[in-house]
C-alpha cells in the first residue's frame, strides 16, 4: 500500500468486487483450429489416426455458424444457401485432434444423384472412421429430430459413439419455449439407446459455448486446460 500524505485531504476509495460475470474465454485449443483439407469421400481423408470429432446436421441447422462460434474463427463458410458444403472438412487443432465439418443434409433442392452420393460419404464416414470419438449434431430448436438426424443418432449409437446435440437458434424462441424444447427433446430421446446429451445453443448470441467445449474437452481428452474461466479485463483492471 502507497503512504498517504497526511497533509492532504485523503479522499478514501472503496473498490467494490467486481460485480460482472465470470466471462468463459474462448479455450485457446479451440482458437488454434485451422483448415487441414478437404475430402470428396472417405479414401481422401487424412490418416485414421488420433481423435476427430464430427459436426453434423441438417442444411440450414446452423452447422457452420456453431463452428466458426466454437472456433471463433471462419471456418466453415456461413452460407445462407443451404446445401453448399459437400465436402468433408478437416480442421486441426494439434497433431492428433480433428474438428471435422460433415456435409449437410436433408436439402430439398439438391439433385437426387447428387444427395445419394453425400448420404453414402457421410454414412462411409461415420460407420467407419475408427478415430472418430464423439459426433455433434445440429439441430434448428425450432425443427429437431428429423428423420435423418434420427438416423444419425441411430447409426452413432450402433457404434458406441456419445452424440451431443446443439438446439441452434436458441435466440429465436424465449426463454420458456426455448427450455420446454430442450425437455421435450431429451424426453424424446430417453427411449432411443446410447449416450446422448442436449443443450440449447446460439451463435447469434454466443450462448451455449462454455457447455458444447466442455463436451469437446471431454472427447479430446483435454482435461481442464482448455476450459480456464477468467475474469474480464476490466474487472482485473478496476482491481489494480
Ligand atoms: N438467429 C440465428 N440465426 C442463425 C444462428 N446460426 C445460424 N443462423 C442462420 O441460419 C442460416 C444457416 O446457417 P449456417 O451456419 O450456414 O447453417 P448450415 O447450413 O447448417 O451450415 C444462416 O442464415 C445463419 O445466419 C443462430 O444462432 N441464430
Ligand atoms: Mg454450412
Amino acid at each position: 500500500m502507497r503512504q498517504v500524505k497526511k497533509k492532504k485531504p485523503f479522499q478514501k476509495i472503496i473498490y467494490e468486487p467486481a460485480s460482472q460475470p465470470e466471462k468463459v474465454l474462448q479455450p485457446k485449443y479451440y482458437n488454434a483450429a485451422s483448415f487441414l483439407i478437404s475430402a470428396p469421400t472417405l479414401a481422401q481423408c487424412p490418416l485414421d489416426e488420433g481423435r476427430e470429432v464430427a459436426f453434423a446436421g441438417r442444411s440450414n441447422a446452423g452447422k457452420s455458424s456453431a463452428l466458426n462460434t466454437l472456433t471463433s474463427a471462419r471456418l466453415a463458410r456461413t452460407s445462407k444457401t443451404p446445401g453448399r458444403t459437400q465436402l468433408i472438412n478437416f480442421f486441426s487443432l494439434d497433431e492428433q485432434r480433428r474438428l471435422v465439418d460433415l456435409p449437410g443434409y436433408g436439402y430439398a433442392k439438391v439433385p437426387d444423384a447428387i444427395r445419394r452420393e453425400w448420404g453414402q460419404h457421410l454414412g462411409d464416414y461415420v460407420t467407419q472412421r475408427q478415430c472418430l470419438v464423439g459426433m455433434v449434431i445440429m439441430m434448428d430448436v425450432r425443427h429437431p429430430l428429423t428423420d435423418f438426424d434420427l438416423q444419425l443418432i441411430d447409426v452413432a449409437a450402433s457404434r458406441h459413439l456419445p452424440v451431443h446435440i446443439l438446439l441452434t437458434k436458441s435466440d429465436k424462441l424465449k426463454r420458456g419455449p426455448a427450455a420446454n424444447q430442450l425437455q421435450a427433446v431429451r424426453n424424446a430421446l430417453i427411449s432411443i439407446r446410447g449416450k446422448i446429451s442436449v443443450q440449447l445453443f446460439s451463435s447469434l448470441k454466443a450462448s451455449g459455448t462454455a457447455e458444447a467445449w466442455h463436451k469437446l474437452d471431454e472427447w479430446f481428452e483435454l482435461g481442464a486446460c482448455a476450459t480456464v474461466t477468467e475474469p474480464l479485463p476490466d474487472a482485473d483492471e478496476s482491481m489494480s
